[in-house]
């Protein structure tokens, strides 16, 4: 029997508008199954102005604000928990940089964006920002224990 031990930290991750739209969902979710993360909760939904503003909260005030806002509530998202050993940082590290531009091949970013608004995927960037996030975007009773 060979058992394999990992921490079980887990991160929030959303395929954004245009990532849904292009038709990236199940290329996305893939790269995390196949790196070895498990999924916890999935849902697809379509975020309301208000619920959007709460979401970016800490973005208020910031030049990109508007557009991020109507960006993120101009189609459905796909959220999900990923669980897995490291998963916040090991997600970011997949996700890319911000900037599809500048984004390295073989991240997310890097492979399908060529934007900074619409850049197909967000993941929390620290634990404490997952737990915010997905108490914004899912009911326990949505989440597998
Ligand atoms: P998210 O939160 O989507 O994972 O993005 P990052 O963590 O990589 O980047 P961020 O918090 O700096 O930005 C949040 C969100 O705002 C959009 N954005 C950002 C934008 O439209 N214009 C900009 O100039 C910046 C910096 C993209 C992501």
């Amino acid at each position: 029997m060979y058992w394999v031990y990992y921490l079980k930290e887990r991160t929030f991750v959303m395929i954004k508008p245009d990532g849904v739209s292009r038709g990236l969902v199940g290329e996305i979710i893939s790269r995390f199954e196949h790196k070895g993360f498990k999924i916890k909760a999935l849902k697809m939904f379509k975020f309301t102005r208000e619920k959007a503003e709460e979401f970016y909260a800490e973005h208020k005030g910031k030049h990109f604000f508007d557009k991020l806002i109507e960006f993120i509530t101009s189609g459905p998202v796909v959220a999900m928990i990923l669980e897995g050993d490291n998963a916040v940082e090991t997600v970011r590290i997949m996700i890319g940089p911000t900037d599809g531009r500048r984004a390295p091949p073989g991240t997310i970013r890097g492979d399908y964006a060529l934007d900074v608004t619409a850049n197909v995927i967000h993941a929390a960037d620290s634990k404490e920002k997952a737990e915010r996030e997905i108490k914004i975007v899912f009911d326990k009773s949505e989440i597998l224990e």
